[in-house]
Parts: C-alpha cells; structure tokens; sequence
C-alpha cells in the first residue's frame, strides 16, 4: 500500500515538478541558468498565459504533495530497512547491480525531497542552483524509479491481493502474524520476532502524520481560510493589512534596494527601438490604465489570492518603444545583486494584455516591498517572472 501511494503521488510530483521546470522557461538563459539541460530539456514548451492560475495549481501541488508523501517515503524505506544490513554487501553481479540501482532510487528520493524540503523551508544550504541540482537529481532518481516500477509492479499488485484490507484494518498487533518468507528477504526466515505494530497501526501513523502535514501546509497555496493553519509555512507570518497585505517574499531591505532608487530620481527606460525612452511613474500614470485579477505564485508553492494589479500593459509599451512585434522582453529592475533581479519574458508572455507593468495594487500605490515604483505582473507565470523595482525594459525581435 505504501508503494502504491508513492507510485501515484511520485508520478504527480515527476509530471509538476517538470511542469514546473518548463514555466522557468530554460531556453532564456537569465530566468534559469542550468547549464546544459541539452537532451534533457526535450519535452520543454511554451509555458501558456491560460488559466491565469496554471502555475498556482502547479506548483500548489507539487510542493504540497512534496511534503505530504514524506511520511509515506519513511514508511516505506522502514519497510525494507532488512535490506539495508544485507551481509554478505555484494553476492553476484546481478545482485551488485540490483542494489546500484536501489542505491540511485533511495538516495535520489531522499535527496530529493531532502533539497525540496530545504528550499521551500528556506534553509538552502547546498552549493549551486536548486533548480539545476533539483532537475538533474528529479532525472537520476526518476530512472531508477522507472526501472524499480517495471521489477517491482507486479510483485506489489500480487501484495495488495494477497490479503483484504478489511482484514488487515480489523487485526490488532497481538494478531499480526508476519508474512510468508520471501525470496527478496525481507522476513527473517528463522525466528520472525513477535510484530511489535500492526499492519493497521503503521498504515494509521503514516496516514495521520500526511493528513497532519496536509493541514499544516496546504493553506499557503489554496488560501483562504486554510491560509491561518499553514504554519509550516515559512512566508505564513502575517503580511500586514489593507490593499498590499500579502505575501512579501524579500523585502527592498533584503536585496539592498535603497530608498533613492526607487524615490523621485527613478526612471523607466525603454529600448529595443530606434531611440530609448525615458519615462517618469507620472507619466506612466497618466497612460491608460488596465488592471487584471492576478495571483503571485511562488515556485516554493505558497501564493496569493488573485490582486487587482493596475498598470500599463508590457505590450503598449513594446508599441512605444517602436518594437510592437517584439519576440521577447528582458525586464531588469533597480536591485544590483541577486538572481531575480531579472527576467526575460516570452513572445506570448509579453503580448497577452493582462501582463502589466503594474503601478498600483488594490486600488492603492505598491508598497516598497511589492516593487514600488513598478513591477512586472504576468499571468499563470512563476513568482520569479514578476520582477520588482523595475528600471528597464528591452524589447528585442
Ligand atoms: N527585483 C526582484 N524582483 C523579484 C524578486 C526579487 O528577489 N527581486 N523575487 C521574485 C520572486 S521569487 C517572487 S515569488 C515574487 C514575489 O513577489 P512579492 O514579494 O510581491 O510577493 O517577486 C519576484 N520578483
Ligand atoms: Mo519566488
């Protein structure tokens, strides 16, 4: 039953978690900087605009699953844990490539889960990109996975026969009986020792310490109400009130954005075109105004409600600068170190009308935080396309 969960939600996590890695949109190289994701990156497409909330949904359920699964992937390593002290470690080639095998699927899982955890956690203590350590870990485990699944689906389907699961729910520790020695060697074939949980109890704790962390988790990317049990979250400390209370991944203070970058002396540059244009915020004000219903959705899988972000559509933008057919934007913003700082958006990305150059939030000025002067707002894109503090904008065909 464990594999059987794990085989389900894995594939779930495997599909949102490459999901995920299309909408960074890898091929420009400053919005992902995985070098050489080469053959790998074969199934890479254009990440859509529709519906506003792919990525919310996406990532919502890739990180949530996530941890959701930690308690059943304990289980299941628990269950094998014989394996591990397996003596004599080497007995036949086959059997030495056996356990290589297993050696990719055990460590790539928990490696896995190990960075994934860390990441939305905040706590990111491994050299190099996530993404990059992340997506070529997702690959190695992934094959091994495969390869485990193709050995070992019918032997688990054989399992969930064996016995029905009224039976084993209705049987307490002192009735639990082991199973049939095995050939893999999981049940020692001498003297078993007396069960010391029972099949319901182990199905019982794995169960409720993944309903626990459901709880504890979800809220900070289905919202609402759930958003006040999400204390697992590590953005789920209180974004303040009125029309900017939300989220706030970091702060100006945080990235070192100063307060005379973003105050009077702030300008809009628009290149790509035959000459650059400067603007003011005022004149950006005094442009048409669109305002589109839009959630930030982070790739840490918390998000917000949609917000109603004001501004000017990039395509308008890309009209005045004379680049109206523009492929593609780079936006980059006041911020001088750190990696989302910048980011270079798609063709459709850019020419969807409900991406803005936003100037309001809610019917009020961004605060500081959200990206005071301006900010990029993109529909069903990562939180990363959504730059702060911007300060230019180039068009290129
Ligand atoms: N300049 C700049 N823009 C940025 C970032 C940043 O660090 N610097 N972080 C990005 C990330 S990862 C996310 S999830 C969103 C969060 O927006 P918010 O802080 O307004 O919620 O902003 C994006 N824009
Ligand atoms: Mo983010």
């Amino acid at each position: 039953m464990l594999g059987a969960a794990l085989l389900a939600g894995i594939t779930l996590l495997a599909v949102t978690g490459l999901l995920s890695y299309a909408a960074y949109n890898p091929r420009f190289a400053v919005n992902d900087q995985t070098p050489d994701h080469g053959a790998l990156g074969f199934y890479l497409f254009t990440w859509p605009t529709d519906p506003h909330w792919l990525y919310r949904l996406n990532q919502g359920v890739h990180v949530t699953l996530g941890v959701v699964l930690v308690p059943v992937l304990l289980a299941k390593l628990w269950s094998v844990l014989p394996k591990l002290f397996d003596w004599p470690p080497v007995r036949s080639i086959a059997q030495a490539l056996e356990r290589l095998s297993l050696l990719l699927l055990v460590g790539g899982a928990i490696f896995e889960f190990v960075t994934g955890v860390l990441n939305i956690q905040l706590y990111y203590v491994f050299p190099g990109s996530f993404y990059t350590i992340h997506f070529y870990g997702a690959w190695v485990f992934l094959g091994a996975f495969v390869v485990h699944v193709a050995l070992k689906l019918p032997r688990m389907l054989s399992a969930l026969r064996s016995r029905r699961l009224s039976t084993v729910l209705a049987t307490d520790t002192a009735h639990t009986l082991p199973e049939e020695a095995d050939p893999e060697g999981l049940v020692a074939a001498a003297r078993p020792a007396a069960a010391t949980i029972s099949r319901r109890g182990a199905l019982a704790l794995t169960g409720a310490g993944s309903a626990t962390l459901l709880v504890l988790t979800a809220g900070q990317s289905i919202g609402g109400v759930w958003r006040r049990t999400a204390f697992l979250a590590p953005r789920g400390q209180d974004p303040g009130s009125g029309p900017n209370g939300f989220q706030i991944n970091k702060t100006a203070r945080a990235v070192g954005v100063t307060a005379d970058q973003i105050g009077s002396a702030w300008r809009l540059r628009l290149s790509g075109g035959p000459t650059a244009l400067v603007l003011t915020r005022a004149d950006l004000l005094a442009l048409q105004q669109r305002t589109s219903a839009l959630p930030i959705a982070c790739v840490e899988g918390w998000s917000t409600d949609d917000q109603q972000w004001s501004g000017v559509p990039l395509a308008v933008l890309a009209a005045m600068a004379a680049v109206p057919d523009a492929a593609e934007v780079l936006v980059e913003s006041v911020q001088r170190e750190g990696s989302f700082r910048s980011a270079v958006l798609a063709r459709n990305q850019l020419h969807d009308p409900r991406s803005l150059l936003a100037l309001q939030v809610n019917g009020a000025d961004l605060s500081t935080d959200h990206g005071f002067p301006a900010r990029t707002i993109i529909p069903a894109a990562p939180g990363v396309h959504n730059t702060k503090w911007v300060a230019a904008l180039t068009f290129r065909t």
